[in-house]
């Protein structure tokens, strides 16, 4: 079997049997508030075979609030340093290998994700790079609710015991990240929730991932995140960061995800 054949598979797997055109179109159709105007999402829907929330664009969104908005907790000039300049750079990038490897760009980021051994270096770091860092933005928001909600308040209350005990395990997960990487909370193909990490700018859609699932909530602990404002403390980022999480767009990712 090839390793497409292989992901192929997994992904059949991670998708189910069960999944209706219909569905991928409402689920699809529900980002676009996130996605803005994107001219291309017509052709993505016709495209999906993702299940839930596909559709990432190759190029960069507007930050969905302003650079200072995250004070005091994330600084502006980290946020406008990490935005237009790192994660603008992981697009540009994207771009230039995409070009190269003739990736067609109006198709599923998320599909290249998938099959990314079949790509090269540059296309694993962009391409995770860009979709992580446009996950992370909309994970957080000003002066969010604090606490999971609904149905994924249960499942986190039922797969980590408490909240209290998901956010250790979350924060060990991103303290014992040696080196740059992040910290995800994720649904396994088994639909299940789990936290786990990924190195550099790799993330749980990768088929060479060995933490592999379909990320709910990304936490970013390069240096470049936090460094100007908590130097070596990456712990106390950490548990900075928790006062930013955006429950709402988690939670309604991870009910959509489970339909
Ligand atoms: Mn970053």
């Amino acid at each position: 079997m090839s390793a497409q054949d292989v992901n192929k598979n997994s992904r059949r797997n991670f998708i189910g049997t069960t999944i209706k055109a219909a569905v991928v179109t409402t689920l699809v159709g529900s980002e676009l508030n996130a996605l803005a105007s994107n001219a291309t999402i017509s052709t993505k829907i016709s495209t999906a075979i993702s299940p839930t929330l596909v559709g990432t664009s190759f190029t960069q969104l507007p930050l969905p609030y302003a650079y200072t908005a995250l004070e005091p907790f994330i600084d502006a000039l980290t946020m406008e340093i990490h935005y237009s300049k790192h994660a603008a750079t992981y697009a540009k990038n994207l771009q230039d290998a995409a070009a190269a490897e003739n990736v067609n760009t109006n198709s599923n980021l998320e599909d290249v994700l998938q099959k990314i051994s079949g790509y090269s270096a540059k296309m694993r770091n962009n391409a995770g790079g860009h979709y992580n860092h446009e996950l992370f933005w909309q994970c957080m928001k000003a002066s969010p609710a604090g606490v999971p909600t609904g149905s994924l308040a249960t499942a986190i209350n039922t797969s980590f015991g408490s909240f209290d005990a998901f956010k250790t395990q979350f924060a060990d997960a991103a303290k014992n990240r040696f080196g740059s990487g992040w910290a995800w909370l994720a649904i396994t193909p088994d639909k299940k929730l789990a936290i786990g990490s990924t190195a550099n700018q790799d993330n749980p859609l990768m088929d060479v991932s060995t933490f592999k699932g379909f990320p709910l909530l990304g936490l970013d602990v390069w240096e470049h995140a936090y460094y100007l404002k908590y130097q070596n403390k990456r712990a106390d980022y950490i548990t900075a960061w928790f006062n930013l999480v955006n429950w709402e767009f988690v939670a309604a990712r991870y009910e959509k995800a489970m339909q």
